[in-house]
């Protein structure tokens, strides 16, 4: 069965060029680019996209941060596509979790600045899609 998730490249991908190198790993393992589009998050779309960590101590600076320049918002499909960008990405801790082959692993160093977003459920992907790509929801 076929499943869609939401991924962003945060604004440090785009400022570090990694768009191409991101995007090419997507590709390579077989996940389906449905939709990829740069934008700039407002505020209120933040805000939306990172409810759940509202009240969390580095909620402030992640709404800053996400909202700091322009990033890349892609839908992906293919079969278990949540769990499988989730993969490619790695754990949020590029040095503590994420494992040696991975995006965040590879490229980053800081939990805050680790260069991707992926839905963490086929329930989430649904609620992001809709807010980043309210077209495509249904
Ligand atoms: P994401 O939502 O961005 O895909 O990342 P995730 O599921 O791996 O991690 P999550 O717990 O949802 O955290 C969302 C984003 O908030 C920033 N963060 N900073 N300073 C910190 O302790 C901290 N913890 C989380 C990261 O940018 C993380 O990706
Ligand atoms: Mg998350």
């Amino acid at each position: 069965m076929t499943e869609r998730t939401l991924v962003l490249i945060k604004p440090d991908g785009v400022q570090r060029l990694l768009v191409g190198d991101i995007i090419s790993r997507i590709e390579r393992k077989g996940l389906t680019l449905v939709a990829l589009e740069l934008k700039t998050a407002s505020d209120e779309v933040a805000r939306g996209h990172y409810a759940e960590h509202e009240g969390k101590p580095f909620y402030p600076s992640l709404l800053e941060f996400i909202t700091s320049g322009p990033l890349v918002a892609a839908v992906l499909e293919g079969p278990r596509a949540v769990a499988a960008f989730r993969q490619i990405a790695g754990g949020t801790d590029p040095v503590d979790k994420a494992v040696p082959g991975t995006i965040r692993a590879d490229y980053a160093l800081n939990t805050q600045y680790n260069l991707v977003h992926g839905s963490d459920s086929p329930e989430s992907a649904e609620r992001e899609i809709a807010l980043w790509f309210p077209e495509l929801a249904g």
